[in-house]
C-alpha cells in the first residue's frame, strides 16, 4: 500500500518538476574547509581501539542521524566521521559554489539533487560497490530528480507541517491559516517560528494560497511574500536547527517544521505534536550524495562507499529511523522499525493525506525571484 502511494507521489513529482537550470546563490557563502573547522558540529570523538581508517566528512542537516551510529561505524571500520551542519539546501549549494572543499558526502533534498547534478557537484554512484543497494524500496530507486539513482542513495523522506502544543488546543491546528492569517497568528504573536528556508516558507505560503508549492509565477510569489510579511510581527524567529528546542522551552507555541524534528521533541514533552494541514504540505526525499573531490581520491571513495553501505544496512537504517522518526526508503529495514512509527499517519501518511502533499521541485531561473523576495521578507 505504501509503495503504491509513494508511486503516486513520484508521479506528481514528475509532473511538477521543471527543466533544470542553474540556480543563483542566495546568500554569500562562507568558504571553509571542514577539515579546518573548529567544529562544535564535529560531534564525532575518537572512539579509540580500532586502527585508524581515516576520516570522512559528512555534510548534513541537524539532528539527522542517531549519534551512536558514528561510534558504531568507527568501531567496525576504524573510520572517523566528522559531521558538519547546513540549515537549508540553498546554504549547502552556496557553500559549495563558494569553493568549500573537503566534504565527502552531502545530504541534499530532491530538487537540490537535480541542481547539484547539473552544476557538476555530484559524483556518480557505482551501484556495484554497494552490497546493500538491493535493500531499497523500488519506488525510490528511479527518482525523477536522479534517474536510476545514478548519483545518490535515498536516505530519509518526510513532510513539512505544523508543530504545536496540545496545552493550547482542543482540536489540532489543521490549517496553515493559524500561521499565515494575521487574525489567527496574532493569538500567538511572538511565539511562532518559520523555517529559515526560502523554498519551505514559500512552499507553505503558496500551498495556503492554493498555488503550486513550486510555482515560477512572479505574481503568485509576490502574494506569498506579502502574506509572510503580513505576519512578520508575530514571528519569533526564522529557525531551522533549534526550533524544536524553542517549542520545548515554551518560547514558541507554533512552528513550521519537519515532521521528525517535532516528533523527537514530543519524546521529551508529550504535549508537543505535529500535523499536516488540510490545505496540504511539502514532501521531500533527502539523499546521500558523493562529492566530486572524494570521488577523485580512491582512499576517500573507499571510505564513502563503506559509509553509504553502513547507513543502508537494514539494522542501521532501522536504528536510524527509530531515532530521527523520519520514514525510511529502505524496505529491508521495515522489520526493525518501531511499530508506532510505521503506523503513525503523519510519518507514513494515508492515501488521502498523500494526495495533499507536493514536492518543491526545481524552479530553474525563478530561483532568482525567490531569492529576491526572500531577502525582502527578511529585511522587512
Ligand atoms: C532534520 C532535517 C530534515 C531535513 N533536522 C528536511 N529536508
Amino acid at each position: 500500500m505504501k509503495k503504491i502511494l509513494f508511486g503516486i507521489l513520484i508521479l506528481l513529482f514528475v509532473i511538477g518538476i521543471t527543466a533544470c537550470a542553474s540556480a543563483d546563490t542566495p546568500v554569500a557563502p562562507e568558504v571553509e574547509d571542514p577539515a579546518e573547522s573548529s567544529g562544535e558540529e564535529a560531534v564525532v570523538e575518537e572512539a579509540g581501539g580500532e586502527e585508524d581508517g581515516g576520516t570522512l566528512y559528512f555534510y548534513t542537516w541537524s539532528e539527522y542521524i542517531d549519534p551512536d551510529i558514528f561510534a558504531q561505524f568507527e568501531e567496525e571500520t576504524g573510520i572517523t566521521v566528522v559531521e558538519d551542519i547546513f540549515g537549508s539546501n540553498e546554504d549547502l549549494l552556496a557553500k559549495l559554489q563558494g569553493g568549500a572543499t573537503g566534504y565527502d558526502v552531502y545530504v541534499p533534498s530532491d530538487y537540490m539533487v537535480a541542481i547539484m547534478i547539473e552544476e557538476g557537484l555530484l559524483a556518480e554512484l557505482d551501484h556495484s560497490r554497494l552490497e546493500t543497494i538491493g535493500n531499497l524500496d523500488p519506488t525510490f530507486t528511479d527518482p525523477p530528480f536522479d534517474p536510476g539513482m545514478e548519483h545518490c542513495l535515498p536516505y530519509f523522506w518526510g513532510t513539512t507541517g505544523i508543530g504545536f502544543n496540545w496545552e493550547d488546543w482542543e482540536e489540532a491546528p489543521d490549517s496553515w491559516a493559524y500561521l499565515f492569517d494575521p487574525a489567527l497568528s496574532q493569538n500567538f504573536s511572538g511565539q511562532i517560528s518559520l523555517l529559515d528556508d526560502m523554498r519551505e516558507v514559500f512552499g507553505a505560503a503558496l500551498i495556503y494560497l492554493g498555488y503550486s508549492a513550486g510555482t515560477t509565477d512572479e505574481a503568485e510569489l509576490a502574494e506569498a511574500r506579502d502574506l509572510v510579511i503580513g505576519i512578520k510581527d508575530d514571528i519569533y524567529s526564522f529557525e531551522s536547527d533549534t526550533y524544536e528546542d524553542l517549542m520545548l522551552t515554551g518560547e514558541t507555541r507554533l512552528a513550521q517544521g519537519w515532521s521528525g524534528d517535532i516528533f523527537v521533541a514530543q519524546g521529551e514533552d508529550e504535549n508537543i505534536d505535529y500535523i499536516i494541514p488540510q490545505e496540504g504540505a511539502v514532501m521531500w526525499v533527502d539523499n546521500l550524495c558523493i562529492s566530486v573531490d572524494a570521488a577523485a581520491d580512491p582512499e576517500r571513495l573507499e571510505r564513502v562507499y563503506k559509509w553509504l553501505d553502513y547507513l543502508n544496512r537494514p539494522d542501521i537504517a532501522a536504528q536510524n529511523t527509530n531515532w530521527v522518526w523520519y520514514a525510511s526508503p529502505n524496505a529491508a529495514a521495515e522489520d526493525g522499525i518501531l511499530e508506532e512509527i510505521l503506523t503513525y499517519p503523519a510519518i507514513y501518511p494515508d492515501e488521502e493525506t498523500f494526495a495533499r502533499l507536493q514536492y518543491l521541485g526545481n524552479v530553474g531561473d525563478a530561483t532568482e525571484i525567490y531569492s529576491r523576495m526572500w531577502t525582502e521578507i527578511k529585511s522587512e
